[in-house]
Parts: C-alpha cells; structure tokens; sequence
C-alpha cells in the first residue's frame, strides 16, 4: 500500500469523487467532451471494421440519430436492442442516448416469450436486432413496432438536437429479477450511469492511455455499463470481440497492446490453463465480476500470469459498488470497499447488504409493490445479497437471501425455469436449484418427480422454445418427493439428502 493512502477511499491523493463528473449532464454529453477534444484519437476496434476514431464514431452516431428522429423516435420513447458486440451496435447505442431514448439491452439468446414479456412490460417503439428470427419473434410480440438491424437502415434526417438529456432522466432499462418475481425493468438514469463509471475511472485509474479487451456481450451492466460506457468516459480505447475465446483474447490482447481486460470467473477459468496464459503479464489491471470468483481461482491465476485480479461486485440496479483496491492489498475471495458515493450497511441476521448512492436506480418500471419491497422504508436498496466485513473492512459475499442461480455470469431465476417444466404433462412436481460447478459457478439443476426417467435432453428440448439455452437444466434427478415444511413450501436445502431415483 502507499504510504499514506486509504485503501477503502479508492481515491488518487490528487483527485475528489464528483458523481456529476463536473456538471457533464447526459452520459453522451460527457463522451462528446472526449470527441470534441481529441477526434482523431482511435476508439473501438471491431474484426470487421477495424478501428474507429473518436470523431468517426460521433459522426456516425449523430448520422443515425437523425435517422432514428426522422422516424418519429423521441425523448423518453424506448428502443429494445439486442444484438452481438460490434461498432455498428455501439454506433446505434450511442446515437440512442444521444436522442434521449431509452435503451432496453436485451440478451441475444432470448426465445420468443422471453422477448415477448419485455416487449409487453416495456413497450418499446422500436427494437435493433442483428438476427431474422429475433425480428420475427418481435414483430410477432408487437406488430406495431419498429424492427431494425444494426446499420438502422433508414432514410437520413435533418441534424436532431443531440446530447442535450437532462442528468436525470432514464438512460436505461435493464431485465432482471431483481429479488423475487418475473423479470422487471430497473431504470437506470444518466447520472446513475455516470456516477458509477466516474467512480471507476478513479478507483480503477482508468486513463485515456487505456485499451480494454471487451468480450463479454454488450447487453449487461458488466459489458455495456462498466466496459463500453467506462471507456467512452476515460476517453480510452477498446477491442471489441463478438464473443469469448481464450485464443482469440490472447491473440487481441498481443496485437493491440491491451491494458485492461474485464471478465467473469468462468472466462478467467478458461483462461489460467491455457499455455499462453502468462502472456496476460503484459496487461496493466484484471478486473473480475458478476460472480464469485475463488480464491484458489485468484491465486492460480496469479501464479499462472502474475496478475492479481482485481475483483468487484455490482448489481443491474445498481451499476458497480464495491472493489477491491488498485494501489493496496486485492484480498481473494473479497469484493473489497464501497466505491466513491456508494453507502454500505449490513442489515438483519443473517446480515443483508443495502447500499445507497448517486449509482443506485431509482425503481422498477411500473412495479410500484416491488419498489416497495426493494427499498427500506428509510431508503436503502436491499440487494438481497448477504455479506460480511473482516476486520480490515474488506466485504465478503457469503450467501444470497434472493433465490438466483449464477451460471457464467448469467442470473437465472429457479422459479421462471420450474415454471417451464411444470408445464410438462408428466411431471407432477419440480424444484430448480444451483449446483456448485468448478467451471460455470452454478450449473442450473432441476429435482423433478414424474412416473418415468426423463433425460436432460428430452426436458432441454421441451423449454427449448420457452428459454434461453443458458438457463436451462443441465443435471435432471429423478426423486421420490420434494421435501416440504408444514406450510408446503420446498425445502430447497434438503433436495441433495432425499433418495435419487434416477440422474440423467
Ligand atoms: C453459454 N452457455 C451457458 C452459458 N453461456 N450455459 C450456462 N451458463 C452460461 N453462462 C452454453 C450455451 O447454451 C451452449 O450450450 C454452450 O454453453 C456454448 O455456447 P456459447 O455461446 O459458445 O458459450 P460461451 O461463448 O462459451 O459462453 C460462456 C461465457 C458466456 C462465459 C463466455 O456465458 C458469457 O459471456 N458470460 C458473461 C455473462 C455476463 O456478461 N454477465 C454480466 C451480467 S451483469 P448448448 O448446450 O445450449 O449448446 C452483472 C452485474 C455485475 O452481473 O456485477 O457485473
Ligand atoms: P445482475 O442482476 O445480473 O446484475 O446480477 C447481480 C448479482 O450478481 C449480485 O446481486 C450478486 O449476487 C452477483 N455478483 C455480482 N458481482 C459479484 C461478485 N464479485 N461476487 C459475488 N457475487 C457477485
């Protein structure tokens, strides 16, 4: 640690935490302030288009912002989009924000009645998808709106007012279960989204000089709020590939002399046994999120790269709030410290963390009892996450109180997948837990009762049209009952201690 600093402040000797990022407003008024600067500094780099300057990308935003007004999309109207990472997609985001549009990022494995229950909840204008079915399955939803493709192929219009959003106004809708229930929209604003990414500009000393290899998918918090929006904030650069392939991250960090990488558990999981692995030496900071990641994890990427990662916890509700240090001690197995603004306490037995801050979303969208729920009566955000300091205040995350299963960084809600399997003719009960899985964190498990066996292959091909493939159950056990308390509820911390009849 350097002498003098405090490891929970997070902050450089040099520079105070203002959540407003001096008074920048919107999120693209803070960006453009980069672009005006400095256009011809280069600023996302995709496989197809190669690099893209800062200038580039605030003309082509502002080109498909004019498209997207001429159409008749307006302040506060919402856009779903969902499509894999390019500059196109980013390109698209952009011009969103820029209008003052609501972006509704929406996971590209979704099947038609995932997408359905977004489009019904959220009530988008229009949708920006980058595959036919998807459109299709839209259209089918909703024949009213308006499905476009990434390059948002439409007539040019004249130059709309741009950038000019107040910092209180929704930038955001993200899906998510929040901490029971179907999935509800949290709405983030602009200054929830740049108090969060001014915070981990300091806390991270992410600087202009930056390059980040982003391969995680652009429609969570972890890619697009931290990754994409961090970068366009620091006024840094970075790698965007379509998807995570260890080789392919190696070989992108090699040829574009990367700085930063962001991953969850199961990409650094990939990544430590590979025989390149002590290439990621040459990075400046390893960020690790969405999951717990192990400390035997920690510790054998470390021997294996000489990276320390630094791990940090953050919710779709909330963007990031909490981290372990850049300059002190990164303690495997902990989150850390309250970022700059964030408020932490521990509440209740076993102790819940609840958080307050600039960062935290104002609510659901039109989910006024689960608002209620979400927020104590003096108004802290219950994450339902349960937690602990150690002595130096380091927080550890030792349980959740919500019912989530976290497969690769992905949340799935138990209740949504035995929802699906109930609907199978035969099978006459059924509880969804996670199960512990070195590589994935949790793997999604189903305990049914049915008169047969019924193989994971025959129940994946049932919700097949229900569910994206990543929540459904990969172990399936076939069991005589499901215990229950007197109340008939499921005892799911009993399921693995009844008699198995069968495993498929
Ligand atoms: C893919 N598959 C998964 C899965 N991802 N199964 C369970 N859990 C997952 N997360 C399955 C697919 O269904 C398919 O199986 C098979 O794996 C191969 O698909 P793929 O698309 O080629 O997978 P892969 O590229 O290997 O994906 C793994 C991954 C990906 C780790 C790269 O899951 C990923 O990008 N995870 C990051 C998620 C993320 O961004 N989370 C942030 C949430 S924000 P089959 O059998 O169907 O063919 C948040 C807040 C915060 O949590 O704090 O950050
Ligand atoms: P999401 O709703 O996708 O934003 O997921 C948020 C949840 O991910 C949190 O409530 C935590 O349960 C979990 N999470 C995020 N980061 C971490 C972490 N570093 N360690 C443990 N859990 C995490």
């Amino acid at each position: 640690m350097r002498e003098g600093s405090d490891p929970g402040s997070h902050l450089p000797s040099s520079e105070p935490f203002d959540p407003t990022a001096a008074g920048a407003g919107s999120l693209p008024a803070a960006w453009s302030r980069h672009w005006q600067r400095d256009p011809d500094r280069v600023q996302l780099h995709d496989p197809d288009h190669g690099w893209q300057r800062r200038g580039d990308l605030d003309a082509a935003s502002r080109r498909i912002a004019g498209r997207l007004a001429r159409a008749g999309l307006a302040a506060g109207d919402r856009v779903l989009i969902s499509a894999q990472a390019s500059s196109a997609l980013v390109v698209a985001h952009v011009a969103c924000l820029r209008l003052g549009l609501v972006v509704i990022p929406t996971n590209t494995a979704y099947r038609a009645s995932e997408l359905a229950h977004v489009v019904g909840d959220a009530r988008p204008r229009a949708a920006i998808v980058d595959d036919a079915t998807r459109a299709a399955w839209l259209r089918e939803a909703d024949a009213t709106l308006q499905v476009l493709g990434p390059e948002v192929d439409l007539p040019d219009g004249p130059a709309p007012r741009l950038d000019a959003i107040a910092a209180q106004a929704p930038a955001l809708i993200g899906y998510t279960s929040g901490t029971t229930g179907r999935p509800k929209g949290a709405v983030l604003s602009h200054a929830n989204l740049l108090a969060s990414a001014e915070a981990l500009r300091l806390a991270w000393r992410w600087s202009d000089a930056d390059r980040l290899l982003l391969a995680l998918p652009l429609f969570h918090m972890h890619g697009l709020g931290v990754g994409l929006h961090g970068t366009l904030h620091c006024g840094a650069s970075a790698v965007l590939l379509r998807s995570f392939d260890p080789e392919a991250v190696l070989d992108a960090a090699a040829a574009h002399e990367a700085t930063l990488f962001f991953g969850v558990p199961t990409m650094y999981h990939r990544l430590v046994d590979h025989p390149r692995a002590s290439e990621l030496a040459a990075l400046r900071l390893c960020i690790s999120g969405s999951a717990p990641l192990p400390a035997t994890l920690h510790q054998r990427f470390e021997a294996a790269t000489r990276q320390r990662v630094l791990e940090r916890y953050g919710m779709t509700e909330t963007a990031m709030l909490v981290s372990n240090p850049h300059d002190a001690e990164r303690r495997p197995g902990t989150v850390g410290f309250p970022l700059p603004g964030v408020e932490l306490r521990l509440e209740g037995e076993p102790p819940e963390i609840q958080v307050r801050g600039p960062n935290v979303f104002s609510g659901y969208w039109e989910r006024e009892a689960a608002n209620r729920e979400a927020f104590t009566d003096d108004g802290w955000f219950r994450t339902g996450d349960l937690g602990q300091r150690d002595t130096d205040g380091y927080l550890t995350i030792d349980g959740r109180a919500k019912e989530l299963v976290i497969s690769g960084g992905y949340n799935v809600y138990p209740r949504e997948v035995e929802d699906a399997l109930r609907a199978h003719p035969e099978i006459e009960d059924v509880a969804v837990v996670g199960e512990a899985d070195a590589e994935w964190g949790e793997r999604v498990v189903a305990y049914l009762v049915a008169p047969r066996r019924i193989e994971v292959t025959e129940l994946r091909g049932f919700v097949e049209g229900e569910l994206a493939p990543f929540k459904h159950p990969r172990v399936v056990y076939r069991v005589e009952a499901l215990p229950r308390n007197a109340l008939g509820k499921v005892q799911k911390h009993r399921l693995d201690q009844g008699r198995v009849l069968a495993e498929g």
